[in-house]
């Protein structure tokens, strides 16, 4: 008789060396998270589900926890610095304005994700700690990327609470709207300093094992309209996809740059949205004041030329201003918002994706054509 050996679990190991099981959690530090939620509620139709603050007994920050789908966004503020968490959330504040600190992980193994990194290259922001309470133990380790971003990495098998131990469920703060506007992360976007995207995406190659996606914006591209470089990296499962932006020189001044001076240094520039239905979507967030780019009527004057059938008449496109693309595996509706605060940093773009993994490469000159419209309105020529 033969022996059966049970390879499985160790080439799974060795195909993934950092396995990830998605976005855990968006982690925006605001100056003020009350005002925010209300905002992601009422305007992004998101729904509040914890809540920690004052009330449980966590006198240094307020911090809301919202979800749609599985994103998951939480807004921080601080009430009063106590701790070095405390601290460093009021100097981003300060320095950044609203912005993301973190973008989290989650991950079968947190120690073992934590001791890949380390291994790997990656600074430490904390090592692997333990949260607890009635809900059950959740383990969290935390490295740092670009700016002043982190990447915690979160095991939460343990656990079965609303967000992590310490926070308590909460109730939403409106009746969010009866379609769901959105359901998962589909990217999260970083801006670096002029000729420091490939480090980064190298970074992502060798401490969490990412690979390089095939879209790319190169100096092709970049000179003749965008005036940046951008590369992706993803996960081995394609479930977490972040694409690095470096300003590129061209004819006027970078909308990376202008990141970069308003935020004072690298950070996550936008946050790709997936819904399954745009139309009503955009419908729904214009309707409670979110701002989108415009995009010209020239642009859907072509559209049907080339872009064929996207289920969405091309006038319900013009009339909202979605932008479409196709590629070899199918088509991508898609839009971007202006900046969410006054500072022209963050912003969000919505994505309804049918077959195309990729990011709009066919929109790109309409999109950064629109972006340097309001960077002119802005007085940046
Ligand atoms: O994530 C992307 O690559 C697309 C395209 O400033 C893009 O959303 C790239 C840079 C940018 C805005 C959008
Ligand atoms: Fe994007």
């Amino acid at each position: 008789m033969t022996q059966t050996t049970h390879h499985t679990p160790d080439t799974a190991r060795e195909a993934d060396p950092f396995p990830v099981k998605g976005m855990d959690a968006v982690v925006f530090a605001v100056g003020n998270a009350k005002q925010a939620a209300h905002y992601y509620s009422t305007a992004f139709g998101m729904r509040l589900v914890a809540y920690s603050g004052p009330e449980n007994g966590n006198r240094e920050t307020a911090s809301y926890v919202l979800e749609n789908g599985s994103a998951r966004f939480v807004v921080t503020s601080v009430i009063k610095p106590a701790t070095t968490w405390g601290h460093f959330l009021a100097q981003h504040v300060a320095e950044h304005g609203d912005g993301i600190v973190d973008l989290a992980l989650e991950v079968p193994d947190a120690r073992a994700a934590y001791a890949y990194a380390i291994e790997h290259g990656a600074r430490s922001v904390a090592e692997p700690y333990e949260l607890k309470d009635e809900h059950g133990t959740v383990v969290l380790a935390a490295i740092a990327t670009y700016g002043e971003t982190r990447h915690t990495l979160v095991e939460r098998t343990g656990y079965d609470g609303p967000y992590l131990p310490g926070f308590g469920a909460a109730d939403p703060i409106v009746e969010p709207p009866e379609h769901r506007t959105f359901q998962a992360i589909d990217h999260c976007v970083g801006n670096v300093e002029l000729g420091r995207m490939n480090e980064w995406v190298g970074f992502y190659n060798r401490v969490m094992g990412f690979t390089n996606m095939k879209e790319f914006v190169g100096d092709d591209i970049a000179t003749e309209y965008s005036a940046l470089m951008s590369k992706v990296v993803a996960d081995g499962t394609l479930k977490v996809k972040f694409p690095i932006n470096e300003p590129a020189i061209a004819k006027k001044k970078s909308q990376i740059d202008e990141y970069l001076e308003f935020y004072g240094g690298p950070g996550v520039q936008h946050v790709a949205l997936n819904t399954n239905d745009i139309v009503r979507t955009v419908r729904t967030m214009r309707a409670a004041g979110v701002e989108f780019l415009d995009t010209p009527d020239s642009y859907y004057d072509t559209l049907g030329d080339w872009v064929g059938d996207t289920r969405v008449p091309v006038e319900t496109l013009r009339e909202l201003k979605i932008l479409a693309d196709r590629d070899e595996d199918g088509y991508l509706l898609q839009i971007f918002t202006k900046p969410v605060q006054d500072r022209p940093t963050v912003f969000f773009e919505i994505i309804e994706r049918h077959g195309s993994m990729g990011f709009g490469k066919g929109n790109f000159k309409a999109l950064f054509e629109a972006i340097e419209r309001e960077q002119a309105k802005r007085g940046n020529l």
